[in-house]
């Protein structure tokens, strides 16, 4: 099944949302198969970001990126890792649509939530950036006989 990486950002750690965040994904009837909070350093917060690093404000999204903790997740599912894009919404929240999580709960681009991947090689890259093999459990749920 398709992965994604999904992390709440140090605002929506700060602002209380990483329940309502979690409600979403599993409301929408994606799996969970692994989460932890930490503490993002600034060597991975360059790597994890690395594709902006010459964008003019490459020094504020690391800044921002490690100024508290983080909420880390992989979630699974049937096309989770665009279906996880639309329900974030545009990555400047006063474009976002109402309803998505940029949308509901984001004013500015530099402080707008939740990160997800946007391909399959992102995906695949930032969950190994970011959880170890171990940290990622594989399990079955009954529900899913109902979400499939
Ligand atoms: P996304 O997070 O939607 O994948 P991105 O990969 O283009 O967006 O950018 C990564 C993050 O960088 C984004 O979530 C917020 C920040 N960012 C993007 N564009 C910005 C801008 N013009 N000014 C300040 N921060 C920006
Ligand atoms: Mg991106």
């Amino acid at each position: 099944m398709e992965k994604t990486f999904l992390m709440v950002k140090p605002d929506g750690v700060q602002r209380n949302l990483i329940g309502e965040i979690v409600t979403r994904f599993e409301k929408k009837g994606f799996h969970l198969a692994g989460a932890k909070l930490m503490q993002i350093s600034t060597e991975l917060a360059e790597q994890h970001y690395g594709e902006h690093k010459e964008r003019p404000f490459f020094g504020e999204l690391v800044d921002f990126i490690t100024s508290g903790p983080v909420f880390a997740m992989v979630w699974e599912g049937e096309n989770v890792i665009a279906t996880a894009r639309q329900m974030m919404g545009a990555t400047n929240p006063k474009d976002a649509q109402p309803g998505t999580i940029r949308g509901d709960f984001g004013v500015i681009v530099g402080k707008n939530i939740i990160h997800g991947s946007d391909s399959p090689e992102s995906a695949e890259r930032e969950i190994g950036l970011f959880f170890k093999e171990e940290e990622l459990v594989a399990y079955s749920k009954d529900i899913n006989n109902w979400v499939y």
